[in-house]
């Protein structure tokens, strides 16, 4: 997956939390995160995606969005952080409980930033998505559906249904989820990831990459996934 040559051109600025540094976000109509006017709104639309799994067992709750974006996908449970969140993390909690009734009772963990660009008539602003994980033993409840997601369901990791799924899935979530795996083996803890995906309509990916962060440097997670 290499980058087209007209391919939008997004460094990562490490001390700036993951976001793409202003100076380098260009966005296909012209503008820039440096020529936005105070008038703009913001270009980055910052939301979550929960992931719950059965590490053990080798299972993946998911949801079937029943209305709005992505309606008719399968997808973890997440959606825009609210002002009235006190922190990033707490908004995948909220977002959590509201879409499948659990409660985590350890923090969740999180584990990749996504950007996802569109082009701008469909959606104007890079969705910035942060990821959390957390294991089905540290959460409360019985998974119950919602107006946003109806049916919920297990899938197991080798047939997480991803040709019904965000395009971007692919790329990535089959990757983490084994990682999740390995985890209840003992070895390692999932690697973080962080990645890039220009969409060409709301189906097809035309320019990625995903940035796998090993999991054992000190202070990398922390210093990297600030929120
Ligand atoms: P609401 O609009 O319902 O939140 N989301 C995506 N997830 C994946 N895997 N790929 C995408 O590719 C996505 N775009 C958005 C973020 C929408 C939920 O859908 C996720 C939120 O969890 C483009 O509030």
């Amino acid at each position: 997956m290499s980058l087209a040559s007209d391919a939008v051109h997004t460094t990562f600025d490490v001390n700036a939390n993951l976001r793409p540094s202003s100076s380098s976000l260009v966005h296909a109509d012209g503008g820039s995160s440096e020529s936005s006017s105070a008038a703009s709104p913001p270009l980055l639309k910052l939301m979550t995606m929960v992931y719950v799994v059965d590490t053990r067992e080798r299972k993946v709750l998911l949801g079937h969005k029943a209305r709005g974006f992505g309606a008719g996908k399968w997808n973890g449970f997440g959606g825009k952080v609210d002002a009235a969140d006190p922190s990033i993390q707490a908004g995948a909690q909220r977002e959590l409980e509201e879409e499948c009734g659990l409660r985590c009772r350890a923090p969740l963990t999180r584990c990749g930033v996504m950007f996802y660009e569109y082009p701008v008539e469909l959606e104007r602003r890079t969705l910035e998505v942060h990821v959390y994980w957390t294991d089905i033993s540290n959460v409360d409840g019985v998974p119950r559906p919602s107006e946003e997601m109806n049916p919920i369901d297990w899938f197991g990791f080798d047939d997480v249904p991803l040709d019904r799924m965000w395009a971007d899935d692919p790329y990535w979530l089959p990757f983490f989820l084994e990682q999740c795996h390995a985890l209840s083996a003992n070895l390692r803890a999932p690697r973080s990831f962080a990645g890039v995906f220009r969409f060409s309509n709301f189906e097809t990916v035309s320019d990625s990459f995903v940035v796998w962060l090993p999991p054992d440097l000190p202070g990398l997670r922390s210093d990297l996934l600030v929120g």
